[in-house]
């Protein structure tokens, strides 16, 4: 049996899949060339997925509960449903409801995790989060200039002369944007990449421009500079659509070219050559999330979509400042019945859970999220956790979160799954179609939260997953005219402008697009930067199995030996949040002044990235700054070798 089926992995993907199932058991999984979209596309990720995660042999197939020697031990769903509901009664009657902090992590995010929320609404609302431990940043700077955050359809950069990187690594976080920046490429398109490092979509590109961390906003500055000095701005829409043009001049006129380029690290030829290719445009901005990780990240995403704004980009086909779409555009919100309650910020989870009163926190409840792994401060997060009394987390595996964690529910992968996938990489929602039964007792969210309703006696829950996706895509099944088995048998496009602004309406206070009138000032240096980025084998903090082996830090071989350390050499990672040992791997690929790693190891493994990574919260956009870290390197007691830093 062939099954059609979309990946809800965390990746701007959401490809569509064909499932081959042989005596109910899943045999292998390909690209499906019946997704207008990923057409046949997959990674290694999605093709192993059956082996990795569905059956491997750590993946817990019973609800657990913690006994008090911290051991696990197996219960039926009726009494893990019988304690959940008397906790959260408990919780509702001595606090209110907004002592429970509902945990949604980005795991996975299809329509039918809509249905958690509302569960939660009718429950009274709890506490929910706010922020991310993605991006958010980019967008909040986004939405002050454009008045929202639209991307151009991905195959309108097959319309771009040029198509600009920023601060993404595609060939490895998205296979199909890749597929079509090839093609552009192939078409005669000029690649630039910005990226401090030399990663492999750097690698392949026109131009790579290896910037210094979190000076973007410089590079996109001086682009401009150049481009109103040389007269070839687009004066037309500046005039007509354009607000601070005035206070913008002033702050080009306070830079020469020659700060600019000594702030960046970017040679002023370069930044001739970039300025030229983005006035003789169309030339389109992909930014990324890579870009997100600093303290004033939205300025960088302001600045680029000035550059955009000046050089006659905006609201053309082959141009804009794309960087991403949101996963629950095409669908009906109105189904989670949101409350506006209180919320704890997400990249500051471990401080605010210690100091939220009234009421106090008593119970969160996490869903696909693996806070302690993968947020900043990964012990601060842990020991917050654990002193809640109550901590339930709904996932495949045991994990960092579980040390804190006293009931576990078993969940379902999205191969025993029926629901719909939206995508932060392209407009079409796609099927969810289920291949094979749930494997021994995991269940599905939406199976938790209705059992969960019936056990507590509330209403509101009812109504089959059908009906649900009925409900939560009315939008998108009218304007086609279709019904919900319909959409469950192929992905349909979210009808949302290909070239946004076209129009030229942007939704801002005045109608008009707003240039920044102010750039941050320059950071002082730190001693290394550390930057996380996304590894190319697995996704998010992985499977256990993935997970093992010393962490590996990456840099230049010159800046190991500077440091007075040898290629290869184990050393002590620190910074004021934490330490951790770690492999100093030589890598060419790496500026001098800071190192990278993959995030999402994990801390059971000693190889949790994030244990050394400060808590901090970016404004606006609630982002986590997680590569503002300043991190040193330290001997490891009692090596040898040429030790100059350990005294
Ligand atoms: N240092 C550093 N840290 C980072 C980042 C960084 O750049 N640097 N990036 C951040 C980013 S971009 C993100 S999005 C976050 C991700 O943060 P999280 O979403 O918390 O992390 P993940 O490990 O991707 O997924 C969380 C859990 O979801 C589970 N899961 C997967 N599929 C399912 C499912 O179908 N059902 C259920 N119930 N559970 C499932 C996984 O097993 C995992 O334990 O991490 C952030 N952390
Ligand atoms: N294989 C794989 N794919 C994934 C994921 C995964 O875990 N594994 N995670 C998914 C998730 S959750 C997300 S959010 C996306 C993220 O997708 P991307 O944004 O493409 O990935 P990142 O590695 O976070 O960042 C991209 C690049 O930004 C660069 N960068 C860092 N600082 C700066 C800077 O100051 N300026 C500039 N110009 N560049 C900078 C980094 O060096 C990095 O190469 O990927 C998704 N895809
Ligand atoms: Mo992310």
């Amino acid at each position: 049996m062939k099954v059609f089926t979309t990946c809800t992995r965390d990746c701007p993907g959401a490809c569509g899949l064909n499932v081959y199932v042989v005596n109910g058991r899943v045999k292998s999984i390909t690209g499906s060339r019946l997704h207008p979209y990923s057409r046949g596309f997959s990674c290694s990720k999605a093709s192993l997925y059956h082996r990795r995660r569905l059956y491997s042999g750590s993946r817990i197939l019973d609800p657990l509960i913690k006994s008090d020697d911290g051991t696990w031990k197996r219960i039926s769903w009726d009494t893990a449903l019988d304690i959940l509901s008397e906790k959260l009664l408990e919780c509702v009657d001595e606090y209110g409801s907004e002592s429970i902090v509902y945990y949604q992590g980005f795991g996975v995010r299809t329509a039918l995790r809509l249905i958690n929320r509302r569960f939660f609404n009718l429950l009274g609302g709890v506490t929910t989060l706010r922020g991310t431990l993605c991006g958010g940043t980019g967008q909040a700077g986004q939405e002050l200039d454009f008045g929202v955050r639209i991307s151009h359809d991905p195959h309108d950069h097959l319309n771009s002369r040029c198509i600009f990187l920023w601060g993404r690594n595609p060939s490895v976080t998205d296979g199909n944007l890749w597929r079509i920046i090839r093609r552009a490429v192939r078409q005669g398109s000029t690649l630039v990449t910005v990226d401090p490092i030399r990663t492999l979509t750097a690698k392949r590109s026109d131009i790579h421009c290896q910037i210094r961390p979190g000076t973007d906003q410089y590079l996109a500055l001086a682009l401009s500079k150049i481009i109103i000095e040389e007269g070839l701005h687009d004066t037309e829409f500046i005039k007509r659509h354009v607000d601070n043009f005035e206070a913008y001049l002033e702050l080009i006129e306070g830079f020469s070219l020659q700060r600019l380029s000594s702030i960046t690290d970017v040679p002023e030829s370069m930044m001739m050559e970039l300025a030229g290719l983005c006035s003789d445009g169309p030339a389109s901005m992909i930014t990324g999330w890579g870009l997100q990780r600093y303290r004033d990240s939205h300025m960088a995403l302001r600045f680029i979509d000035a550059l955009a704004a000046v050089s006659g980009n905006i609201g053309i086909p082959g141009g804009g400042v794309s960087s991403g779409f949101d996963e629950y555009g095409a669908f009906d919100m109105g189904v989670t019945l949101e409350k506006e309650t209180r919320k704890i910020s997400m990249p500051l989870l471990g401080r605010e859970l210690d100091t939220l009163e009234s009421p106090p926190v008593r119970l969160v409840f996490i869903t696909a999220g693996n806070p302690v792994t993968i947020g900043p401060n990964s012990m601060r997060t842990l020991e917050a956790l654990r002193r809640v009394p109550f901590v339930v987390m709904v996932d495949h595996f045991l994990n960092d979160t579980s040390y804190a964690s006293d009931l576990f529910l078993p969940a379902t992968t999205f191969l025993e799954e029926t629901d719909l996938a939206g995508s932060y990489g392209h407009s079409y929602v796609s099927p969810v179609n289920r291949a094979v039964k749930p494997l021994g007792n995991s269940r599905s969210e939406f199976w938790i939260f209705q059992k969960l309703s019936i056990t507590m006696g509330i209403q509101g829950m009812n109504g089959s997953e059908k009906e649900w996706l009925e409900l939560i895509a009315s939008g998108l099944l009218d304007y086609y005219g279709i019904e919900i088995d319909e959409l469950l048998r192929k992905p349909y496009r979210n009808p949302v402008p290909e070239v946004p602004f076209s129009n030229m309406e942007f939704p801002t206070p005045t109608g008009r697009f707003t240039l920044p009138e102010e750039i941050t000032p320059e950071a002082p240096e730190t001693s290394m930067r550390l930057l996380t980025v996304m590894p190319p084998e697995f996704i998010g903090s992985g499977e256990p199995k993935s997970m093992e082996g010393l962490l590996r830090i990456y840099m230049n071989p010159s800046t190991i030996s500077e440091m007075g350390f040898e290629d290869g050499e184990v050393a002590v990672v620190e910074s004021k949040t934490g330490t951790i040992c770690a492999i100093l791997k030589p890598c060419d690929d790496v500026r001098r002044d800071c190192a990278f790693t993959y995030r999402g190891g994990w801390l059971s493994k000693g190889n949790c990235i994030n244990a050394v990574i400060e808590d901090m919260e970016s404004y606006p956009g609630h982002g986590t700054p997680y590569n503002e870290t300043a991190v040193g390197l330290r001997k490891i007691r009692g090596s040898g070798g040429s030790d100059h830093s350990a005294h």
